[in-house]
């Protein structure tokens, strides 16, 4: 392979530049050949990067260990770095470019020493689709190059477009000493450019991912009018054959990934629906020249969670991850294969932990608490291509157009278990105060409620003030915007049992929104929005208890009103930057919440 497979003069300037600063004693190229990816397979088993699994039973599979302190995005460590505060908005860590710059310049200085540099030309989206958007990392850690070379595609060919469009974003990351200390996620939206170091975890250092595909993207976004999200799309099949594809929007450990491969209840199996999965985490949307949404997903692959997978949860995912899937921090038992809390089958006799530690079933640590087997984050990359679901539009430089979009959380009460804003204006925002309650996913008090607006808090790249405003043109600029929808799959009874059967059934949801937008259905007008009337949801094959489906839909004005209070706290946050059209819908709803006249539709 050529020293400088390019011409590109800017991408090799700054390889060279990075190279000086980082003193690799190599730099190599990827070229998306199978036969680097086998080289560099081989050498990160020699070296103990990766353990390969039985081969048999998961061909094409490896496990990788991480450092124990080194398992989960560092939201503390990651930062926003514009020239002005304000721009970062107080939503994100701020940092100005230059002292950023010279702190990380530190950490990077002669961080590669003894280690290749590997330059990973990617494309977000397929290559030359008016969507994509171009990245080169520069990585010392051949985990990361085998991770992008599923989640993103990469090499030769992406190179040969940076010949013809020479924009690309800067990429730099290094594994360094593996040191919390020393490490530092840095965005620079104003120079396309990402500088991770001190970690190896997947969110940290897999730079097309949340960096570029949600920070610098929804920045460019807002520059270039489209929007980048932190949401699922897919497909429903009607019994017609009609496919019409939905956007999603929940925060972590809300079942996006099961949503987004769902597999149909027998009853509307029957029937004929089916399910397409064009992505599980991020969607870019544009405003195509027919006036209405269109979208992609700019990966090429799942970066799931491990633990709870299994073949009622997910069993397209089950499938997924049989073969050329990366494990990280699961259990490896003795037949070389992989195990997780929540896995199918019964639990091992015994294995070696995530931490590479004998293990066995019902082990307590000092503090008396089970030992877990994997990390509760650990993870399987795994391309989207192993999915049964995959749909067949994947590949398709237009994306798929968007019917509806839909945010949801999780909330024990007050949210129904789903509505409909009444425009645009109100569905922005529907989706700027939604909130959940925290689960183990995120360091804070479990149950205790989080706002995060359009599941963004931690991935936009600029002030969330001027986010929101963003969305509202959006939307003034599109001929047919999509119906915008709440969901909430976790509403509990007075036990605290959840009163709704999630998984595959939450299609019969799917199915009412479509309805709506389609205008098939007429709803109940409540002041929140439109809740469906329950003998509109289709309930073949389910049976649930008498007044079930009523309590789901319920809604209490007394509970609302006092959201309402926690909602303006959070707006109030972003002083006179909140767009005066959210304050509108804010008093509306205040409004229609005292007055309590329901109306029908
Ligand atoms: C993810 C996340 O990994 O949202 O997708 O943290
Ligand atoms: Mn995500």
């Amino acid at each position: 392979m050529l020293k400088f497979p390019t011409h590109n003069k800017k991408l090799k300037d700054w390889v060279n530049k990075m190279a000086r600063m980082c003193q690799p004693d190599d730099i190599i190229w990827i070229d998306g050949s199978e036969e680097q990816k086998r080289r560099l397979e081989k050498e990160a088993v020699d070296s103990g990067e990766l353990i390969p699994l039985n081969q048999e039973k998961l061909p094409g599979c490896f496990l990788h260990r991480s450092a124990p302190d080194d398992v989960a995005r560092t939201e503390h460590l990651t930062f926003i770095c514009t020239r002005r505060k304000r721009d970062a908005g107080p939503n994100n860590n701020w940092m100005p470019p230059r002292s950023a710059y010279q702190k990380a310049r530190k950490f990077f200085k002669g961080a590669m020493k003894r280690r290749a540099m590997y330059v990973i030309p990617f494309s977000m989206g397929p290559v030359g689709s008016p969507f994509s958007k171009i990245g080169v990392e520069l990585t010392d850690s051949r985990y990361v190059v085998l991770n992008m070379l599923i989640m993103t595609r990469a090499g030769e060919n992406v190179l040969r477009q940076l010949e013809k469009e020479d924009g690309f974003t800067k990429c730099l990351h290094s594994k360094a000493d593996l040191d919390i200390n020393k490490r530092l996620i840095l965005h620079f939206p104003e120079d396309n450019a990402i500088w991770s170091v001190g970690s190896g975890y997947g969110g940290n250092v897999l730079l097309g991912k949340k960096c570029l595909s949600l920070r610098i993207a929804s920045f460019l976004g807002q520059k270039e009018h489209w929007l980048a999200e932190h949401m699922l799309i897919m497909g429903v099949e009607e019994p017609n054959g009609h496919i019409e594809y939905v956007a999603a929007a929940f925060p972590s450990a809300c079942g996006k990934t099961n949503l987004a491969m769902l597999i149909p209840p027998e009853g509307l199996k029957a029937k004929g629906y089916r399910i397409w999965t064009v992505g599980d985490d991020i969607a870019w949307m544009r405003i195509d020249s027919d006036g209405s949404l269109w979208a992609i997903n700019p990966e090429s692959g799942f970066f799931g969670v491990a633990p709870g997978t299994n073949s009622r949860s997910n069993p397209n995912m089950v499938e997924t991850i049989k073969k050329n899937t990366i494990y990280t921090n699961v259990l490896f038992k003795s037949d070389r294969t992989v195990w997780w809390e929540g896995a199918d089958g019964g639990v091992p006799d015994e294995g070696i932990d995530w931490q590479g530690r004998p293990w066995k079933p019902g082990m307590l640590n000092a503090e008396g608490k089970p030992v877990l087997g994997a990390h509760p984050n650990s993870r399987f990359t795994a391309p989207i291509a192993n999915c049964p679901s995959a749909s067949f539009r994947l590949e398709q430089h237009h994306g798929v157009p968007i019917s509806a979009i839909v945010f949801g959380g999780r909330r024990a009460h007050l949210t129904p278990l789903v509505y409909e804003s009444f425009n645009w204006q109100h569905g922005v925002f529907v989706g700027a105060t939604m909130a959940s309650e925290m689960t183990a996913a995120q360091v804070g008090k479990i149950g205790q409620v989080r706002r995060d607006p359009m599941a963004m808090l931690p991935f936009c790249g600029y002030n969330m003030a001027d986010y929101f405003k963003h969305w509202l043109n959006m939307g003034k600029k599109m001929a047919k915007p999509p119906k915008v929808f709440c969901i909430n799959w976790f509403r509990t009874d007075e036990n605290g049992k959840f009163l709704w059967p999630g998984f595959g059934e939450n299609l019969r949801i799917i199915e009412w929104i479509l309805d709506r937008c389609n205008n098939k259905v007429k709803a109940a007008k409540t002041p929140i929005g439109y809740v469906p009337y329950a003998s509109d949801i289709d309930m073949t094959g389910l049976d649930l208890a008498p007044g079930t489906l009523e309590k789901l839909l319920d809604i209490d004005k007394k509970a609302w009103i006092e959201e309402l209070k926690e909602i303006k706290k959070f707006c109030r946050q972003f002083k006179k930057d909140f767009p005066q059209e959210l304050w509108q819908e804010y008093e509306n709803l205040l409004l229609r919440l005292k007055s309590d006249e329901p109306r029908p539709s």
